[in-house]
């Protein structure tokens, strides 16, 4: 018999798995379906620990539904556009295309390495023309229903690199390449309407029962629906009014001033002959537009000469440019309340504005808002008021002045798509001079990206070419131009699940996609929990609207796993040392195996490129193979949690194979002799017998239960146990004995088939050493045969003194010191202040504790 080698075996299984076109999914009606989706990961060049880990999870629950007989769909892709492929570009010089396809090939080739069961004949890329092209088409359909237009927004500019930034390009302030300060500048931006399905983003969260309640709680949150007030302040010299938008009208009687973003018209109105306002509102807009920044910096402000009429106590109250206001949110202006409200309190300590408290709760603080609930002061006629009484009572007050209305307004802003970049989906608009924006023909769809770019100017290369621009107009045939800019890449991402259903339609999706959506499970990083999962669920509602797929939501039940944790290790310099260079004793010291110094071991914490401890898959694939790696990942902690990383645990799992493999070993007697046909329970007389048989159908039923609520670590655990047992039984093992032969066949059969979601390859060659003809990824799961485990439980008599106390149910398995362990604590109560002399168990019956 020879040793477990993973590299005699992994290799040859994947290519007869794929000969066999054992993970085809075809569309059939009779049988039930499955779709089971992992994240796409971006083709960066090669997996992570995080995606082995995700991909895992995936292909065991594919493999266990297959099994269990569903037709499967286990689909994979590539999100292929975006920044890192131009970055290479203009670092390397090579074309965007020509990295990532290459990168793609290359990490194709480790998850087939993996033995990852992918269909690949649905395989994706986003910068495929195929698919962008389909994008191109649902896109000009959502423009002719009005759920995308164009509108002035701000954009990081940078000025050295005349380029518009991403918010990850902006680092303090500054370009990322060029490192000159970045300035917002205002361009006309296309936007998808999300916001018009924010009540129904909102309200259908309530139906995503198989979804971590934290995420639905982030989304909410995102959605952020609030119900307020919109009414206007009249302003002598500025006949628009002030507009404003408040959550909080019961504090109306507490404002002391009103501030405006940098980019209200009020604020223009002011510049226009006050240059030091000017160069305050220039100063604001030089700080980039990330949200995170606006909110953490010092709260700046500037006074106008404009004063707000409070609509009910007539006074005059100064208005403010404030940095902290944001022009894209309610109306770009906000009735400022410092006594309930903290940024509110910080600007108005900074310039001397006078402070009033109007709301009393139990508990004021000092020296900050108070923004809690109370009762009503200071505030004449709705003194005594409770607050949230108050806020219906001055609201309708403000409306019977006709002043304003009661609003509901949501967080979510409308999604800005444009990107001023090349490695993109080509936004399918022309400007006609005479004809205005147009459509793209879609006969003339997909426009394509043009392949003969430079990268080595800076700026987006589709505005640079000379000739990609010019097309005719697709309405009156004038020469015109094409919108340059490109889509951001969450839009590829947002529909994929879909266009995987029929990858290869020459319409956006076809009929299929209502066979199989909605995807049955998803699983995924929780750093995806807000933005990918709300425009996906945005774009299915669309998709739905325009007819082409039937289902609400996409992702029927989601998965978030943990991270991979890691140990990172420092020199004395403190310098960060990659795992694969260092020598790790048993004891968890650590040395560098290049210089012999010894280094200082960090706690378990996120693997990181700054921390480089990062672990190379390729590396450890070469040293163990995929099962033992997969086995790992889903041994080492259940999905959700993190997963510390180690090298032990690793080596663990490696000899647990090899133990496994062991079984097909029992010297003088070959394997694949042994009886096939399994004996039943009652034909068994033996204990050793029967004890076997039953420990062979509890390890099917708590595996099958345990993949079922993907506690994959315990389900592992009772494999091994099950391994165990026959390791025992082997050496009871005689030609003359059969049943215990077939048992033992049994037991072996039922470890292979219960791991092989898991370990795949080790389990089809095991499978076919033992004489099985086929694919094990084929075969049906293996069914608890529940006669086997009836007598598994009995009641236990618990006697003190020799008189009845307790019925308890125990597993018939119990030990006498386990029995002996739950009678004591079962009669605790009567044993209170007694000493307990004796306690008598009798097997499978009773126990009798003696005490006085
Ligand atoms: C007066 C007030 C008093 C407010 C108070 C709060 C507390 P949410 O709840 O997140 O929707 N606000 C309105 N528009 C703004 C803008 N464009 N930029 C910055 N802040 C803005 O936030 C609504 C509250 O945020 C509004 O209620 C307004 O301040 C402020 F004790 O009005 B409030
Ligand atoms: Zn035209």
């Amino acid at each position: 018999m020879t040793r477990y080698n993973p590299f005699d075996i992994e290799e040859k299984w994947q290519d007869k798995w794929q000969q066999s076109g054992s993970f085809k999914a075809t569309e059939d009606a009779d049988k039930p379906k499955y779709y089971v989706l992992e994240m796409l990961p971006y083709p960066s060049g090669n997996l992570h620990m995080g995606h082995v880990r995700n991909y895992t999870i995936g292909d065991v629950i594919a493999r266990f539904k297959r099994a269990q007989g569903f037709n499967v769909l286990h689909p994979m892709g590539w999100d292929a556009f975006g920044l890192p492929a131009e970055n290479a570009a203009l670092q390397r010089g090579i074309h965007p295309a020509e990295w990532t396809y290459k990168n793609i090939e290359y990490m194709r080739k480790s998850m087939v390495k993996f033995g990852w069961s992918y269909d690949w004949t649905r395989e994706i890329a986003t910068c495929d023309s195929l698919y962008y092209g389909a994008q191109q088409s649902f896109f000009i359909d959502m423009y002719n229903k009005g759920l995308v237009y164009q509108k002035k927004s701000l954009v990081n500019w940078d000025p050295v690199d005349n380029t518009v930034l991403a918010n990850e390009q902006v680092i303090d302030g500054k370009g990322w390449r060029s490192g000159a300060v970045v300035e917002r500048r205002e361009m006309s931006q296309w936007f998808l309407k999300i916001t018009d399905y924010a009540e129904e983003l909102l309200n259908d969260l309530d139906t995503l029962d198989n979804w971590p309640s934290r995420v639905k709680t982030m989304q909410a949150n995102w959605i952020g629906k609030s119900e307020g007030l919109e009414f206007t302040f009249d302003v002598d010299g500025y006949s628009d009014g002030l507009k404003v938008y408040t959550t909080r009208p019961d504090t109306l009687m507490g404002v002391t001033f009103c501030s405006i973003a940098p980019e209200h018209p009020l604020a223009k109105l002011v510049a226009e002959n006050d240059a030091e306002a000017e160069k305050f509102i220039l100063d604001c807009q030089s700080k980039g537009t990330a949200l995170e920044d606006i909110e953490k910096a010092e709260k700046n402000g500037y006074k106008t000469q404009f004063k707000a009429l409070h609509p009910i106590t007539g006074e005059l109250v100064p208005i403010y440019i404030a940095n902290f206001v944001l022009m894209a949110y309610g109306t770009g202006a906000v009735m400022a309340v410092p006594a309930h409200d903290e940024r509110d309190y910080e600007f108005a300590k900074k310039y001397s504005i006078p402070i009033k408290t109007v709301i009393k709760g139990d508990n004021m603080p000092e020296n900050e808002a108070y923004t809690g609930a109370g009762i009503l002061i200071n505030s004449g006629e709705f003194d005594g008021l409770a607050n949230e009484e108050a806020k219906k009572t001055i609201s309708d007050k403000i409306e019977s002045l006709g002043k304003g209305s009661k609003t509901t307004n949501y967080r979510l802003r409308d999604w800005g798509i444009s990107r001023q970049r090349y490695w993109g989906c080509p936004i399918p608009f022309v400007y006609c001079d005479d004809c205005g924006v147009v459509p793209e023909a879609k006969e003339n769809l997909p426009v394509e990206l043009p392949k003969d770019v430079k990268f080595d100017k800076t700026g987006n290369p589709l505005e640079l070419h000379h000739t990609w621009k010019s097309i005719d107009c697709p309405k009156c045939g004038k020469e015109a131009r094409r919108e340059t800019d490109t889509m951001d890449t969450f839009m590829d991402s947002s529909w994929y699940f879909e266009r995987y259903c029929s990858p290869k339609s020459e319409q956006p999706l076809d009929n299929n996609v209502n066979y199989w959506m909605s995807v049955d499970q998803y699983i995924g990083g929780i750093e995806h929990a807000i933005l990918h999962l709300l425009y996906a669920r945005f774009l299915t509602k669309v998709l739905r609207d325009e007819g082409l797929v039937s289902v609400y939501e996409p992702f029927s039940s989601l998965l978030c796993q943990g991270m991979v944790l890691g140990n990172s290790y420092q020199n004395s310099a403190g310098e960060y040392i990659n795992p694969t260079d260092i020598d790790l004793k048993s004891d968890g010291s650590a040395f560098h195996i290049k210089s012999g110094e010894k280094l200082s071991v960090n706690r378990m914490e996120k693997i990181s490129k700054s921390k480089n401890n990062g672990i190379d898959t390729d590396i450890l694939m070469d040293k163990y193979g995929s099962d033992t790696l997969r086995l790992f990942m889903m041994f080492a902690a259940p999905p959700e949690r993190d997963l510390d990383w180690s090298d032990t645990g690793l080596e663990g799992s490696w000899r647990f194979l090899g133990r496994l493999w062991s079984l097909l070993d029992c010297t003088d007697l070959n394997v694949s002799d042994m009886p096939k046909t399994p004996v039943i329970m009652p034909s068994l007389s033996e204990k050793i017998e029967k004890d076997l048989k039953r420990n062979i159908h509890k390890a099917i039923k708590k595996v099958t239960k345990d993949i079922e609520n993907f506690q994959f670590n315990t389900m592992i655990s009772a494999v091994m146990e099950l391994s165990n047992t026959l390791a025992d039984i082997k050496k009871h093992l005689t030609k003359e004995n059969t049943n215990l032969l077939s048992l033992y066949r049994e037991g072996l059969e039922t470890c292979i088939r219960l791991l092989n979601p898991v370990a795949p390859h080790i389990t089809e060659e095991m499978w076919e050493t033992l004489g099985n003809a086929g694919i094990l990824a084929e075969y049906d799961w293996p069914k608890c045969d529940e006669t086997a485990i009836k007598d598994e439980e009995f009641t236990l008599v618990i006697q003190m003194n020799g008189k009845l106390k307790e019925k308890l149910i125990v597993d018939a398995q119990i030990s006498n010191e386990d029995a002996e362990k739950l009678a004591l604590e079962a009669i605790s109560e009567h044993l209170a202040g007694l000493t307990v002399r004796k306690c008598i168990v009798v097997p499978k019956r009773l126990v009798n504790v003696v005490a006085n």
